[in-house]
């Protein structure tokens, strides 16, 4: 059997979860939390940049992003008894978004599970801003009205206009860990530039990939806050998570 038939199944036969990375600010407070999928199929877990891909070909994205959507929207529910204030973000496929139910979607779920809407971040790569543009600043304007928050993903390693940047109104930039890996030479002068860019931009910043205290030190020296990374915690399962909070970290 191929992946893609396996990935036919996957949903009914349960064989994906949701796993939750905090995200933490200045005084190591986890203020987020990322949701990221896995798949366990024939004993293992298979990583998402394997089978992304396939479910995006496919199409099956739109529903297995509807899924984990729905998901991370619980679990905020659930982790906003326990922490006021905390987000949750989502990773958005760029096929989601020529969904024409995208948005309604977003919309049902911020109801059903009485989300405050700015605590929904969905991050988006960025090919996103180069593709369909009107189509998609529309329905990424329509969400925002409603308080929604964007994050550009992996900052720095595609093709991203800061004008594009600024003229969607993003409100965080996620810088790839490839930068943060690498902060202890060139990656610095970048972090730093796009901190620079940040403040006169007005987006937030957060470093992603943050593995030791050297570089979270570094990146707080360049006034970078928000971090994730194994570091501070790898991505855990939905009680875990729940405990962490609980447990007020
Ligand atoms: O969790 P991990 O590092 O294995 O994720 C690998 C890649 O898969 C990352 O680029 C991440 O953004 C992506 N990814 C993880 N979960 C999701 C998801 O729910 N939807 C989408 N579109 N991408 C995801
Ligand atoms: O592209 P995106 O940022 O959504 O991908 C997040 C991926 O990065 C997840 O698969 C997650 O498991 C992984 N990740 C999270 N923290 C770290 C880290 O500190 N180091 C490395 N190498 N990967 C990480
Ligand atoms: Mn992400
Ligand atoms: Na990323």
């Amino acid at each position: 059997i191929t992946l893609n038939e396996a990935l036919r199944y996957a949903l009914d036969r349960n064989e994906f979860r949701a796993v939750y990375q905090p995200i933490v600010d200045g005084n190591g407070e986890i203020v987020s939390f990322e949701a990221l999928l896995r798949w366990h199929f024939q004993g293992r877990d298979i990583s998402p940049a394997e089978f992304i891909p396939l479910m995006e070909q496919s199409g099956r994205i739109v529903q297995i992003g509807n899924w984990i959507m729905e998901e991370a929207c619980r679990i905020l529910s659930e982790m906003l008894k326990l922490k006021s204030g905390i987000s949750m973000c989502v990773n958005i496929s760029i096929i989601q978004f020529y969904d024409k139910e995208f948005v309604d979607n977003v919309n049902n779920l911020i109801d059903r599970y009485a989300i405050p809407p700015h605590l929904l971040h969905l991050e988006v790569t960025e090919s996103i801003i180069h593709s369909e543009q009107h189509t998609i600043y529309h329905k990424v304007s329509q969400l925002q009205k409603r308080g929604v928050k964007f994050s550009v993903d992996d900052f720095g390693t595609g093709y991203s206009s800061l004008s594009v940047i600024h003229n969607m109104n993003i409100d965080f930039i996620k810088i790839d860990r490839s930068f943060i890996n690498n902060i202890e030479n060139k990656g610095r002068t970048i972090v730093q530039a796009v901190k620079d860019i940040s403040e006169s931009l007005d987006f937030d910043v957060i470093a992603e990939g943050v593995e030791t205290e050297k570089q979270a030190a570094i990146l707080k020296q360049c006034g970078v806050h928000f971090m994730q990374g194994y570091y501070f915690s790898r991505p855990l399962e939905q009680g875990a998570a729940l405990h962490i909070l609980a447990a007020g970290q």
